[in-house]
């Protein structure tokens, strides 16, 4: 008998990782029906498919829209990230916690459901290992974001333990794509900086030059979470969530690799208070969990990336 086909809602849709999701997702076979949903309207989404305004702080609502659309895949994407976080940690914290544990505690009571929520590098803090971080290391974060990450891992295993919710989670590096803008993280520069190639001033950094962070190209972050959606259950041994690595640089290495192809690029360093978020981070990450329990594996280190985004 043929596989019935999957009704997904996506909430936080029109966010960085969302519009490449979704892009990814509507070329996929087995998939009947994307809802896309965010706090605000947006019109390109809007015009495009199935769109709906969704505050997933509002939980009868949530109910009822997974409802009405049948669905039984989430991708709940909806969050305030490590650098915005800092400004309004209770917003973040609110945002970030409530809206989980209402996508959970809706999940317990659809059968055959599935969600995908996405932890981050933000859970380790300062006394992790700061090279090849290992899967089981020491949770104390830095951040408001990083807090809150931690503790919705926790319930992500409390809710698959206790009500068997099939919730599958990794922890994303800084994610670089040029079809979406980042917002509100620390990581974002490696987006913003190529978006200031064509400017005549130099680009202003806000780490140090040799702050090295985890970072992955958006195809394979896409990937990594249709992957990991789709793999059995029985390869899932980890519920909190899995440690995810593709490449590592520092805006030193970044802006040399930039510069092969634009000789005059000049970047700046004028570090702020998201300098002391990244050097709370690891520097790598050590992923072989995922690539030995469900198949992870990345495609695209700097060299690649940097070619893609300077020419799409
Ligand atoms: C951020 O910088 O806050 C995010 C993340 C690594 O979770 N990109």
């Amino acid at each position: 008998m043929a596989k019935k086909k999957d009704n997904i809602l996506l909430t936080g849709a029109a966010g960085q990782l969302g519009i490449e999701l979704t892009a990814r997702l509507r070329e996929q076979a087995d998939v009947d029906k994307i809802v896309l949903t965010d706090i605000r309207h947006n019109q390109a989404l809007a015009e495009n498919g199935i769109f709906e305004t969704l505050d997933v702080l509002d939980k009868d609502r949530l109910w009822d829209t997974l409802q009405r659309h049948k669905i039984n895949r989430i991708y709940h994407l909806a969050a305030i990230l490590s650098a915005s976080g800092e400004s309004n940690i209770m917003a973040a914290w609110k945002l970030n916690m409530d809206g989980l544990l209402n996508v959970l505690d809706t999940a317990r009571e659809i059968n055959g459901f599935r969600v995908f929520w996405p932890s981050s590098i933000a859970v380790f803090g300062s006394d992790a290992q700061r090279q090849n971080t290992p899967q089981d290391s020491p949770l104390n974060p830095s951040t408001a974001y990083g807090i809150s990450k931690v503790a919705g891992e926790q319930w992500c295993a409390y809710y698959h333990r206790r009500f068997g919710v099939d919730v599958r989670s990794v922890r994303y590096p800084g994610l670089i794509g040029y079809r979406s803008k980042p917002g509100g993280g620390t990581t974002d520069y490696a987006v913003e900086i190529f978006h200031a190639i064509h400017s005549d001033e130099p680009y202003s950094c806000p780490l140090q030059g040799d702050t090295r962070l985890p970072m992955m190209y958006m195809d394979d972050a896409v990937r990594a979470a249709i992957e990991l959606m789709e793999a059995r259950p029985d390869d899932i041994r980890i519920r909190t969530s899995y440690n995810l690595a593709a490449m590592s640089f520092t805006p030193r290495e970044i802006t040399e690799e930039i510069r092969r192809y634009h000789p005059g690029f000049q970047t700046e360093y004028e570090p702020d208070h998201r300098e002391e978020i990244a050097s709370s981070w690891p520097e790598s990450i050590d992923d072989r969990a995922a690539r030995e329990q469900w198949g992870w594996d990345h495609e695209f280190d700097l060299k690649a990336m940097v070619r893609i985004m300077i020419h799409q």
